[in-house]
């Protein structure tokens, strides 16, 4: 540990910021494709919310397994899917992760452990649990991750898996993404325990904490912390983050009537990115100039993947009945 708090050397904070900045960034050229007509289907960004995905992710190994939510194209990039195969998924192309079959909510690579968003709120808890039950039964060291938000908290999945993953001690990391609404309906008159933390300790028994959401080294060391815990045998723990999504809940939806101007504003003056980014100047971890690199190197990342998507063929008509069917193996 560091003068600093950290015990995270400056190359991986610049990795952790990387990450971020590349999700961001993403997600900016994925809305603008989205209003040009060129991503078919619902897109869900994540902008605000980057630092929950980059922190947990960098704490864990290409086996270990993440199920995600309809706001997911952070956890598939941070997870290690390209930028190329995410836009062309979005883009509905045959390069895309899901060979273009699946769009924004269906994002796999079952390879790198990313197990899939979905447009469905609530089955991540009890998939994450599931993954981490076969992992307890085959005896490996890998943990599962789920990735929801705080509009899952109050379906039945939440409970059934919480439970589970407590009386099992599963290797499991659940990770509740408060960003204060559900769609339109805000947290606070959904529930009438908001603090999901508390939930889980108090109902199940489970290690669980509540962190600020847009602090990635916050995140992080939650994070490390759960990871080592379920690897070591010692249960599932959940991580409450508190955040805020900065666009509308979905690209092309209104934005007004459910929450205030100020209260936007406030929040996106506490952007984790510009956060981080002025930290590790203070801390001299990098410069102006280092961070200014990176962001280049990050646009021509994106710009590079926005084009291989717009130039990538759509699937072939001829191959509209593969994988409908199990070919078995
Ligand atoms: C089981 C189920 N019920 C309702 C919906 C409709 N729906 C889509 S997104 C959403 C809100 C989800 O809110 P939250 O879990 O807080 O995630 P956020 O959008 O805030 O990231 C709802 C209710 C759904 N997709 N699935
Ligand atoms: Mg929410």
């Amino acid at each position: 540990m560091t003068s600093d708090g950290t015990s995270l050397s400056s190359e991986q904070l610049l990795a952790l910021y990387r990450m971020m900045a590349l999700i961001r960034r993403t997600e900016e050229q994925l809305a603008r494709a989205h209003q040009m007509g060129l991503v078919p289907g619902p897109c869900h960004t994540y902008v605000g919310e980057e630092a929950i995905a980059a922190g947990v992710c960098a704490t864990l190994r290409e086996d270990d397994v993440v199920f995600s939510t309809h706001r997911g194209h952070g956890h598939a990039l941070a997870k290690g899917v390209s930028p190329r195969a995410v836009a062309a998924e979005l883009f509905g192309k045959a390069t895309g992760c899901s060979g273009g079959r699946g769009g924004s909510m269906h994002l796999f690579a079952p390879e790198i452990g990313l197990m899939g968003t979905s447009g469905i709120v609530g089955p991540s808890i009890l998939q994450g649990a599931g993954a981490g039950y076969s992992f307890k039964l085959l005896g490996a060291d890998q943990v599962s991750v789920a990735f929801f938000g705080d509009g899952a908290v109050s379906n039945g999945a939440f409970h059934e898996g919480l439970n589970l993953a407590a009386i099992w001690d599963l290797p499991v990391i659940f990770v509740c993404e408060d960003n204060m609404y559900a769609t339109e309906v805000p947290f606070r008159q959904a529930t009438r325990v908001q603090d999901v933390a508390t939930r889980a300790s108090v109902s199940y028994d489970m290690a669980a904490l509540c962190v600020d959401g847009n602090d990635v080294l916050a995140v992080h060391q939650a994070a490390e912390a759960a990871v080592a815990r379920a690897r070591a045998g010692e249960g599932p723990t959940l991580i409450e983050c508190k955040t805020y999504r900065t666009r509308p809940h979905a690209e092309g939806m209104r934005d007004g009537g459910y929450r205030s101007a100020e209260e936007l504003e406030a929040w996106k003056r506490r952007d984790p990115i510009a956060s981080l980014a002025a930290w590790l100047v203070k801390n001299q971890h990098a410069s102006d100039a280092d961070l200014e690199a990176l962001d280049a190197e990050v646009k021509a990342t994106v710009d590079d993947a926005i084009e291989f998507a717009r130039s990538s063929p759509f699937p072939d008509p001829e191959t509209v009945a593969d994988f409908i069917f199990s070919e078995g193996g």
